[in-house]
């Protein structure tokens, strides 16, 4: 790269024409020096002419467009494939040379760093570095939170509760909570392991109540306090990506994911209740190649009752994606007769977005669950009812240790409520006010018999319910 540097004030058209010959000729400055002194020939003018225009539109190809906010001045810097980790950190150091500050170093979903440059002309630097695949702009990230209506608040109360559980007994399974954090002190959840990648914060604790609530859904212990979870007292692996304002940086994100992978040999599932809409192509890449390592990705659709087909990480056909129904009372066949602001009882919520994209549904609608402060709450999102997925997958693990990431999709697709499904009284049944022709399966986990959370409570309150007020 001493090359590069030497010829750096000179300009980009100039270092395009003598980086292309060095390219073509591979031979030394002198040997440069011997073709500037040729007379002009036009044939050869027009050829280099042309590995400028080559190279600009290499270049605009090395850009690579990350729809929304972006965070100014901070990339992805994103490697071809076969740079292994002291060749990515050497190209870190080039890039730290060239006066970007770095952020992260990727090595385990993708190979590559993020950055924060002073200006364009050190991107552009950056850029031409040959093993530079594509540089992207970082982008921020939203937790699918909502706010609860003061109405569904004020109907809270009124739920019915299901039946307790038994009080014993825990699923043995590693559950990674891509998140906001989890409350690592709270007495209901089993964290296992913390860390966070968002800058200013020093450890996976939750500062916003997301991730708690997520983790709660999901994993809840089986203690006879509080809640209970769908794969009570899994543990739990609090990656806090997401601030105190559950809004994060693909660039944060994406060190999530590369931590989950690092770790892909324990963490079995993994739950990614935000999202945006747009592309981006490094943290779908992550994902790809975590998902490839053997981990289960659960995405919630998001919260706009609108296609999911424009929001990722949703729309990634390699993730779990979730829609949410309302469901007030435990039970199919919408006998509730307390209705909501965002539906009826088994009905899919006027929130939820929907689509091909998705592959399943879960109650997402006013889920009991742990918060901040060893506390408890209500939240309704896409990003509840993906926890609901993300349990029952983790349970499913927990029977079939070899199921591949796929084999969970499937099981849990074939074992989901149809159309066709008639409710049986309980919980074995389908929900109405689908927005699209996509049926998607309503989840279901009574398949879990050899399990003590459906011996538990074996007819009146099936375990894919919201977690169950103990
Ligand atoms: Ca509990
Ligand atoms: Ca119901
Ligand atoms: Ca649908």
């Amino acid at each position: 790269m001493g090359f590069r540097k030497n010829v750096g004030y000179i300009s980009s058209i100039l270092i395009a024409l003598l980086f292309s010959n060095c390219i073509l000729t591979s031979v030394s400055q002198n040997s440069l020096f011997e073709v500037e002194a040729k007379p002009i020939d036009k044939t050869s003018l027009q050829g280099k002419n042309d590995d400028v225009r080559t190279n600009v539109f290499e270049m605009a190809n090395k850009l690579r467009e990350a729809t929304g906010e972006k965070t100014p001045n901070d990339y992805i810097v994103v490697l071809k494939d076969n740079n292994f980790l002291s060749s990515v950190r050497s190209l870190a150091g080039e890039a730290k040379s060239e006066g970007a500050a770095l952020r992260h170093i990727y090595d385990h979903s993708l190979h590559g760093f993020a950055i924060r440059v002073p200006n364009e002309k050190v991107l552009e630097e950056i850029m031409k570095i040959p093993e530079v695949d594509y540089v992207q702009p970082d982008v921020k990230v939203k937790a699918f939170a909502q706010n609860l209506p003061t109405g569904i608040n004020r109907v809270d109360g009124d739920l019915s509760s299901t039946k307790s559980g038994d009080g014993k007994g825990a699923v043995n399974v590693d559950i990674g909570i891509v998140d906001t954090g989890i409350d690592l002190n709270h007495p209901d959840l089993n964290v296992y392991r913390q860390v966070s990648f968002v800058s200013g914060t020093s450890s996976g604790n939750d500062d916003n109540g997301h991730g708690t609530a997520v983790a709660g859904v999901a994993a809840a212990k089986d203690d006879s306090q509080g809640v209970v979870g769908l794969a009570p007292g899994a543990r739990l692996w609090a990656i806090k990506v997401l601030d105190s304002n559950g809004i994060g940086s693909s660039s944060d994100i994406i060190m999530g994911i590369d931590y989950v992978t690092q770790h892909a040999k324990e963490i079995d599932v993994v739950n990614l209740s935000f999202g945006a809409v747009g592309k981006n192509d490094a943290l779908h890449k992550a994902i790809i190649k975590s998902v490839a390592a053997g981990v289960t990705y659960i995405a919630a659709a998001g919260n706009d009752g609108k296609d999911a087909s424009s929001v990722f990480p949703a729309s990634y056909p390699e993730v779990i994606a979730v829609s949410a129904i309302v469901d007030i009372d435990g039970k199919c066949g919408g006998k509730s007769s307390i209705s909501t602001t965002v539906g009826k009882d088994d009905t899919f919520a006027s929130f939820s977005n929907y689509g091909p994209v998705v592959d399943l549904a879960a109650p997402g609608v006013l889920v009991k669950t742990t918060t901040r402060g060893s506390s408890y709450t209500s939240f309704s999102s896409t990003s509840a009812s993906t926890a609901h997925v993300t349990g029952a997958a983790a349970l499913y693990k927990s029977e079939h240790p070899g199921a591949s990431p796929s084999d969970i999709r499937n099981a849990l697709r074939s074992l989901g409520s149809s159309p066709a499904t008639t409710c049986d009284g309980n919980g074995h049944g389908y929900f109405t006010g689908d927005r699209d022709n996509n049926a998607e399966p309503l989840l279901y986990t009574a398949w879990a018999s050899t399990t003590e959370l459906a011996i538990r409570n074996p007819v009146s309150s099936p375990p894919f319910r919201s977690p169950f007020s103990q």
